[in-house]
């Protein structure tokens, strides 16, 4: 069952039995959330990206509002973190804590102006693109068809002059870079590319996306990258 209000509940449906948990042993870290979902795989990139062994516990999305994910989510959203005793929850901030923490390679540049654009484009992630093509075009071309649910056709349509917005200064922010912050990749790459990569196989994606062959070379070099195939949602549906 889902429900499609047009704002982030849109997320809310239910998976058939196959998104059974997962626990891995030998691992203090643990992400909760629900395979496909753009914001856990940015949690599962950066883990990737350094190397560091983890559990995802595979949820369905009827889950997050039940009152054992409530505990370690109040808001009853995913993903949900732990390392050890310590419990997070938010992206930007489980980024930022991995990044931290963790050894291997460097997700926050040290230049200021780099840190700069690394954090605006995550914050452009979280209030513009999840909100104007996340919950309208995204919703209704890749996760409503996923679970057999209507595409509202209206809504895509509607959502297109603010999603050419959105990509026109995406594009404008990476610039010539090879990554968002510069030469390196960081966080707000690994923020950015899970809504991007469902955002580029809609049809809407597809023809927004076209006037700006900068911004899909840095989707396609992202996507080469062994952290982006070991999250694809056919290996977190297959991972035992
Ligand atoms: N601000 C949150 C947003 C996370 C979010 O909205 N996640 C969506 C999935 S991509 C979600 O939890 N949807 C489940 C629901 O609304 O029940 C974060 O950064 O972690």
């Amino acid at each position: 069952m889902m429900t499609a209000t047009g704002g982030l509940s849109d997320y809310q449906v239910t998976l058939p039995d196959r998104f059974s948990k997962k626990e891995h042993p030998m691992s203090d870290v643990t992400v909760f959330g629900v395979p496909g979902s753009p914001y856990v795989r940015a949690v599962l990139l950066a883990l990737e990206e350094k190397e560091i062994p983890y559990t995802l516990v595979r949820m369905g999305p009827g889950e997050t509002k039940q009152p054992a994910h409530l505990e370690r989510h109040p808001f009853g959203r995913i993903p949900a973190f732990t390392h050890g005793d310590f419990q997070l929850y938010e992206t930007q901030a489980i980024l930022r804590y991995i990044d931290a923490v963790f050894p291997g390679i460097a997700l926050r540049p040290a230049e200021p102006r780099a840190t700069a654009r690394m954090d605006q484009m995550m914050g452009v992630v979280d209030w513009y693109f999840f909100r104007d093509i996340g919950t309208t075009i995204i919703f209704n071309r890749v996760v409503a068809p996923a679970f057999g649910m209507p595409t509202d056709e209206a809504a895509c349509t509607a959502a297109i002059p603010k999603a050419e917005i959105c990509a026109h200064e995406v594009d404008r922010l990476i610039g010539d870079n090879p990554y968002v912050a510069g030469d390196g990749i960081s966080l707000a790459d690994l923020m950015l590319v899970p809504h991007m990569e469902y955002f580029s196989i809609s049809p809407e994606g597809a023809a927004v996306l076209q006037p700006y062959p900068r911004l899909t070379a840095w989707l396609k070099r992202i996507q080469a990258r062994p952290s982006m195939q070991a999250t694809s949602l056919e290996k977190l549906r297959q991972a035992a």
